[in-house]
Order: C-alpha cells, then sequence, then structure tokens
C-alpha cells in the first residue's frame, strides 16, 4: 500500500517531476551515472517528502515536517556514509530549495508563500540534526535484561530459542502490560532504530516482527482468564496504515481488562469504521495512527463518530501523535495516550468516574 495519502493533491505529482528536472540538471552524476531504479527511487522519495509536506500543512503543525526532515537526513547520512555530513546537508536543503521553486512554478507563487515557513523550518532542522550517539536506554531499567536477552535470540535469528523464551516469560506470569509495553514494544522500537541506523536490513525486520506477533499468541491463554464487563471496544488503524502491532496490543490488553474487544486490523476506510461503530456500540473506539500521513483521515473518523455517534468516547494513539506539537489537544477526542499503560490507566479513572 503506497504512502500518499487519500487527498493527495494531484498537481503535486507535477511538482515531484519538476524536482526530478531540477535535479537532473543541476548534477551530471545523477544525470549520467544514476541507473533508471535510482532515478526512479528520487523521484518517488520526492512524492514522498511532499506528502509530508502536505500533511504537516493540513494539518498546521509544523513539527510533523520538522521531525521527518531529522528522521530523512539521519536515514540518508547513514545510507551513504561516503558523503561527508556537511556536503550531503547541502544537498538535502538543495532539494528543499528545488521543492519551493517547483511548486512556485506548479502551482503559483502564494502557493509557494504558504509552504515556504515549513520547509524553512526543515532546513534549520537538518542544519542541526547530527549524527551523535544518543546513549541508549534500551537495555536499562525495569526488564532491561530481558529485552536484550529476547533481542539478541532475535538477532541470531534463533526462533526455537526465541519462542522458548517466551514460554518461560509467560510461564513467570509477568503483568501482562509488563510483556507488552517493557518488553515487546521496546524490542520493536529498537529494531525501528537498527533499520533506521541501518544495522539490520528490511528482511531482518520483517522476521522479527513476525516472530514477536506469534510471540502475543504465547499469552492468549491469560488474556482471557479475566472477567467479562459486558462492555466492548473497537480498535483498529487508519488510512493505509500497515502498522497494526500497537492496535493489537490495545485489544489484547483491554480484553484482559475484560471488555470484548472488537479487533478491526489495519488500514479500515472510514465508512467501515463508522459501521463497526453503529453495529457494536462499543464503551470506545480506538484508533491507531503510526504514519503521519494518516492522522488526518483519523481527525475526519473522530469527526464523523462524533457527529453521528455522540455518546461512543474516542480514543487516539499510536507514534504519529508523537511527531506532532500534541495535535490532539485540538481535536475532539475523549483521550490521547502514549502506550497501552496509559491507557489502562484511563480506563480505569473513566470506569470509576474520576
Ligand atoms: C514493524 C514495523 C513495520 C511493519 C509493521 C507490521 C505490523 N504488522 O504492524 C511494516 C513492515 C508493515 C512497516 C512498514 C513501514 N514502515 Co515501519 N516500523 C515498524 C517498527 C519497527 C515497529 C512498529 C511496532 O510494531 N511497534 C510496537 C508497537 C507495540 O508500538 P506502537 O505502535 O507505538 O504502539 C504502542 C503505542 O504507540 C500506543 N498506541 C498505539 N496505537 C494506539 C491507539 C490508542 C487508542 C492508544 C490509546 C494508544 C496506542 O500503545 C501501543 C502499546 O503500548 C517501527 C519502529 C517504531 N519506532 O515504531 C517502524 C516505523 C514506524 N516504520 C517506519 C517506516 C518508514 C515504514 C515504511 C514507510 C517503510 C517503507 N519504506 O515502506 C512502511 C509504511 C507502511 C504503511 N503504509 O503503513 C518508520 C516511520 C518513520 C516516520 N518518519 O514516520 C519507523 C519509525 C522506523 C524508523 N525508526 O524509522 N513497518
Amino acid at each position: 500500500m503506497g504512502l500518499l495519502v487519500h487527498d493527495f493533491p494531484l498537481e503535486f505529482h507535477k511538482v515531484a517531476e519538476e524536482v526530478f528536472f531540477r535535479h537532473l540538471g543541476a548534477d551530471p552524476l545523477i544525470k549520467d551515472a544514476y541507473d533508471d531504479y535510482r532515478k526512479r527511487k528520487l523521484y518517488e522519495d520526492t512524492l514522498h517528502n511532499l506528502s509530508f509536506l502536505h500533511t504537516a500543512s493540513e494539518l498546521e503543525d509544523d513539527k510533523i515536517f520538522r521531525d521527518y526532515a531529522v528522521w530523512l537526513y539521519e536515514l540518508l547520512a547513514r545510507l551513504m556514509r561516503d558523503i561527508p555530513e556537511e556536503k550531503l546537508k547541502e544537498q538535502i536543503i538543495k532539494h528543499y530549495g528545488f521543492l519551493s521553486e517547483a511548486i512556485g512554478k506548479v502551482l503559483g507563487e502564494e502557493r509557494r508563500a504558504h509552504y515556504k515557513p515549513f520547509l524553512e523550518a526543515a532546513v534549520r532542522s537538518t542544519k542541526k540534526a547530527t549524527l551523535a550517539e544518543k546513549k541508549s536506554a534500551f537495555s536499562r531499567g525495569k526488564h532491561g535484561d530481558i529485552r536484550k536477552k529476547y533481542l539478541d535470540l532475535l538477532l541470531a535469528a534463533d526462533t526455537e530459542g526465541a519462542l522458548s523464551y517466551v514460554r518461560f516469560l509467560a510461564a513467570k506470569e509477568l503483568p501482562l502490560e509488563d510483556v507488552y509495553v517493557d518488553i515487546f514494544q521496546e524490542v520493536m522500537k529498537e529494531i525501528g532504530e537498527r533499520w533506521h541506523k541501518n544495522e539490520i536490513s528490511v528482511a531482518e525486520e520483517h522476521y522479527m516482527t513476525s516472530l514477536t506477533q506469534r510471540a502475543l499468541a504465547e499469552f492468549y491463554p491469560h488474556i482471557f482468564d479475566t472477567e467479562r464487563n459486558e462492555k466492548k471496544i473497537v480498535v483498529c488503524t487508519v488510512g493505509s496504515e500497515l502498522h497494526e502491532f500497537g492496535a493489537r496490543m490495545i485489544s489484547d490488553l483491554l480484553e484482559h481488562m475484560g471488555f470484548d474487544s472488537v479487533y478491526l486490523g489495519a488500514a479500515v476506510p472510514k465508512a467501515s469504521v463508522l459501521r463497526s461503530v453503529e453495529k457494536n456500540k462499543p464503551f470506545f473506539l480506538a484508533l491507531s495512527v503510526t504514519m503521519p500521513q494518516y492522522l488526518k483521515e483519523c481527525l475526519e473518523i473522530v469527526e464523523a463518530v462524533k457527529e453521528k455517534h455522540p455518546d461512543v468516547m474516542v480514543v487516539v494513539g499510536g507514534r504519529a501523535f508523537t511527531t506532532t506539537d500534541e495535535i490532539w489537544r485540538r481535536w475532539p477526542v475523549d483521550a490521547y495516550e502514549p502506550d497501552g499503560k496509559g491507557l489502562i490507566r484511563w480506563v480505569k479513572r473513566t470506569e470509576g468516574g474520576t
């Protein structure tokens, strides 16, 4: 599934073409030494950058694009270690200049002026970005030793070892929220970091993700052993969002609290979410977003649910919200929580009426 949002302006394809030809004109290396694959990648990456720019502008949140600019710089710097950092920064900043020129040419000076503050903020963030290693807290703190041991087994591609370690953990009867949030969520984040640092491949990431999803199944007998509360909740991801691990965890943790969880999975269209709310009349709807591009669709769903089912509470969460300037505060949601533990606390407060 593509990363372009449902309302991605068609003219942006023309903008991307303009940017592409500006790069070709400015750099003989791209024109002569790039094969078709790399040229296509340059074009696609430009569309990707435009989709983040569009999202930040639509949601009036420039942190989304600043955050993306830093992420992009770090990704490219690690992929192209042969290019000195300052040179790479120059090239990226030149690219933002091309985006601005191309927007002016294709969409007009007014649109160019509209996007200017977003692009300027991205340039400032790129200039400040650094690859200096921050001290990782991954194997420190609560359950740090378990995280490290489990990740080491994944890195060694030791499927049997990893699953028997997970069974051992299940037998220890640690609180489910610790296992999910402190261990599996943090391991998944670390896997993402290592992919971003170009230390592990997409194949390794896929393997570790699918094994960890399988690991959750070891806890299922425990998930359903609680008393039911006769309330339903509906959980899903929206837009073309394929990251569904977080939503799955939320669904399991709520099931464990006694709710009947209707888990719809990934990338559920607005009309289907509404139909499920209509049919299940949940205590609340939980929407998960990881890629900022799908935040706008999330907002549209929140607004539609609030209009049609004002008695249903809506809670949002997922990594995308951490890349915004607390955007949920401007939304008609009942809560945002950063992780499964926060959601459990919110449910207890809400059910307890405090
Ligand atoms: C696994 C993974 C994938 C898998 C997902 C598989 C699956 N079945 O879910 C696949 C391979 C599909 C994937 C694809 C992509 N990915 Co990816 N992925 C990840 C990774 C490594 C882990 C995600 C995860 O499972 N986390 C564990 C869960 C449990 O954590 P969580 O989602 O944050 O959920 C917790 C909280 O956020 C919260 N929460 C979540 N939802 C909700 C909802 C409510 C209501 C509440 C209250 C709370 C809440 O509670 C959860 C539990 O505590 C992340 C790294 C990361 N830092 O997240 C990258 C990451 C998210 N991916 C990234 C990228 C770039 C992509 C791709 C664009 C790659 C590509 N070029 O194709 C695509 C996009 C696909 C798409 N259209 O969505 C980047 C995003 C960077 C950015 N700038 O936005 C990340 C951050 C990697 C990185 N470090 O660079 N990815």
